[in-house]
């Protein structure tokens, strides 16, 4: 791996409404084909505890309540990525949270058409990844592998 990558890990959700469309297996296959490691994944139904404390950031704001109840309508795809500059790989594979403002072949652009119902969550930054994901994983849940084909992927 190149020095200046830094491998990053980032909480990756597949929404109720990815779960209900049978979006999962996409979301997964477009990181595997990326090339991106999975760490962890569970399928849960998410409570309105860890729902107020994941979306935190977002209290006040008047899509909150809307957001909550969305997040917490149905089972979710709950997983961990990592690779080199996952965090930015990993946004990009969703696209801008507005699927009309997404890149073309995004997830959120392909599958998408309302920002309330954009399919995917996806960690912002290094930092919050950190965060999100002992939020939604406990240690012990995080699987620490060597994949055959990291150095055909990874510099
Ligand atoms: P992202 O999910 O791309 O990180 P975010 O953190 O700004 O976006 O917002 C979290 C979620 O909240 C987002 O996926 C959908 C919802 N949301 C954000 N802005 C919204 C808005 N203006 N109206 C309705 N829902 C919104
Ligand atoms: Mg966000």
């Amino acid at each position: 791996m190149l020095m200046e990558d830094i491998v990053e890990r980032t909480l990756v959700l597949v929404k109720p409404d990815g779960v209900q469309r049978g979006l999962v297996g996409e979301v997964i296959s477009r990181l595997e084909r990326r090339g991106l490691r999975l760490v962890a994944a569970k399928f849960m139904q998410v409570s309105q505890e860890l729902a107020e404390t994941h979306y935190a950031i977002h209290k006040g704001k008047p899509f909150y309540e809307g957001l909550i109840r969305y997040i917490t309508s149905a089972p979710v795809m709950a997983m961990v990525w990592e690779g080199p500059n996952a965090i930015a790989a990993v946004r990009q594979t969703m696209g801008s949270t507005r699927p009309t403002e997404a890149a073309p072949g995004s997830l959120r652009h392909d599958f998408a058409l309302e920002v309330g119902r954009n399919l995917t969550h996806a960690s912002d930054s290094v930092e919050n990844g950190q965060k999100e994901v002992s939020l939604w994983f406990t240690p012990g849940e995080l699987i620490a592998w060597q994949r055959d084909t990291d150095r055909w992927i990874f510099e």
